[in-house]
């Protein structure tokens, strides 16, 4: 073999048995669903404990201007994959249940990078990205496109989330356990007068509803949609957190010797929740608390697995939420009664479909034992940034028309001295165009127009009841945006409008 011949040889064998380096550590995302700034300990909760993650914390970055890029589920992971705000795609808001794939296929992703750069890919848990060509998910035959044609090699999900129907999980194209002799049927009409719904079977109900959520039954809880059929594929809501460690684990053992990215994507604590028994009952907060206490052991269990396997310094984790706390968010599951003087979005107002700081500042916390020195760090990180960083991690070139607004912000995500987040950041409410908040440094714009969805059922302070309007923020004295200075500040908030007009419109 002469040296030419050998040398190809050589980059063909370290290109088939990608190892993990210094530039290719493993990565996990855990995103956390509907998870506020102050639902954790180490974010400053004292009425709950959540030892995992605030070790996770104590051991990484752990950033107090950490965002998601919306305040409601879709678009944040919408943007968290594609490195693109969700405002620039179409149908990108809150996915119903028979919703075609949003993310259409060769669009570049965290997971088409990362796939690019070697590593085996997968995505476990909540999906809510749709699925299925133009005509929807085809629940009884091959479910694509989805994951699999945007970078990801395998996935195991919950479709949409799981107040939505059905209950099943898919396995890569297919619903897993589906019998083809009792046929999947999923739409948004009822499907017989005699279909029982938590309207017509509402005593029968183990969790009543509060608002929307009363169409098909399943394990006592009534949902948003109907479904027939499927009944050996569907899952009990108890079992879900233990079914995604199952296969995270299963995934990481299987992919120990050669780079993984994994986008462990919980559903807790999104409603109904319903956390397994050994949860129940575990904190003051009742079914929300104890579902954040699940949430803190998947993250424990995830890390356990990491240092069985000795991948603890290998592997960055980057631990978020798709969008702020919300407390009755369609279920009469106590989350109001039972709050105390617990404050899920810590010092900031709003929440999930707001943009006022509750609604996208979220606990971000980053982990590469041995490489990141653990910190606090105030620079605006968001979790459309992870596109860009992470191709700068794995030296992965990012197509022009790829990945509009993710920033590499690796410096920052890694903790190194002097390294600079985002100059600024643009906040969603629910993938509709109108309604912006606009972070930059220590000052916030809200615009809001009077096109925009006005959520009045979950709270008030939406930053979009009036019209149309800008109001402005000083964050650094007043982090609750209650004293609009846009009279005392007109040249900030003239840069401010322009800047944000100028991202809005490209
Ligand atoms: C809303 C649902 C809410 C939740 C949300 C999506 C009603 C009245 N409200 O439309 O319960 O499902 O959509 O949440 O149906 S998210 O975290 O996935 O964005
Ligand atoms: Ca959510």
């Amino acid at each position: 073999m002469n040296t030419r011949c050998l040398s190809i040889f050589v980059l063909l064998l370290l290109v088939s048995t990608a190892r993990v380096t210094a530039d290719t550590p493993n990565v996990i995302v855990i995103m956390a669903d509907d998870l506020g700034y102050g639902d954790v300990s180490c974010y400053g909760a004292t009425s709950l404990e959540t030892p995992n993650i605030d070790k996770l914390a104590s051991e990484g970055v752990r950033f107090t201007s950490g965002y998601c890029s919306a305040s409601t589920c879709t678009p944040t992971r919408y943007s968290m994959l594609t490195g693109t705000y969700a405002f620039r795609g179409k149908r990108t808001g809150i996915a119903p249940p028979n919703a075609p794939a949003i993310i259409k296929p060769g669009t570049e992703t965290v997971a088409s990078i990362l796939q690019g750069a070697g590593y085996k890919t997968a995505v476990i848990g909540k999906w809510h990205l749709g699925l299925g060509g133009e005509s929807g998910p085809d629940w009884n035959g091959d479910l694509k496109p989805g994951p699999l044609e945007i970078g990801f090699d395998t996935c195991f999900l919950l479709p949409t989330t799981n107040d939505r129907v059905p209950q099943v999980y898919v396995h890569d194209h297919h619903v897993e356990n589906l019998d083809p002799a009792d046929p999947l049927w999923v739409g948004d009409k009822k499907p017989s007068p005699e279909h029982p719904t938590g309207v017509t079977h509402r005593d029968s109900l183990k969790m009543d509803w509060s608002h929307g959520h009363n169409s098909t039954i399943h394990n006592g809880i009534s949902r948003i949609g109907f479904y027939t059929g499927g009944h050996a594929a569907r899952f009990r809501d108890e079992d879900l957190a233990d079914k995604w460690v199952e296969k995270s684990v299963e995934f990481i053992e299987q992919n120990k010797e050669q780079p993984f990215f994994l986008f462990f994507a919980a559903h807790d604590i999104h409603v109904p929740r319903i956390p397994h028994e050994r949860f129940q009952g575990k904190t003051s907060l009742g079914l929300r608390g104890d579902s954040i206490i699940e949430l803190d052991w998947c993250v424990g269990e995830l890390i356990k697995t990491l240092d069985r396997l000795k991948l603890a310094e290998n592997t960055l984790v980057v631990f978020c939420s798709d969008n702020g706390p919300v407390l009755d968010d369609g279920y009469k599951d106590n989350a109001i009664e039972n709050i105390g003087d617990h404050r899920a979005a810590g010092p900031y107002t709003g929440g999930k479909y707001s943009v006022y700081e509750g609604g996208t500042r979220t606990p971000f916390i980053t982990r590469w034992k041995g490489r990141i020195k653990p910190a606090v760090s105030d620079e605006i990180v968001c979790t459309i940034d992870l596109a860009a960083s992470l191709a700068a991690l794995t030296n992965q070139p990012l197509p022009e028309d790829a990945c509009l607004d993710s920033l590499d912000v690796l410096g920052a995500l890694l903790g190194e001295a002097n390294a600079e987040g985002r100059e600024n950041l643009v906040q969603q409410d629910n993938g509709s165009r109108g309604t912006y908040g606009f972070r930059a440094g220590q000052w916030k714009l809200h615009r809001y127009d009077k096109k925009s969805a006005r959520n009045v059922v979950v709270e008030t302070e939406l930053a979009n009841t009036k019209v149309p309007q800008y109001q402005l923020f000083n964050l650094d004295k007043d982090p609750a945006e209650q004293n609009n200075v846009l009279a005392e500040h007109p040249d900030v908030a003239e840069r401010l409008k322009n800047q944000l007009s100028g991202i809005i419109e490209q």
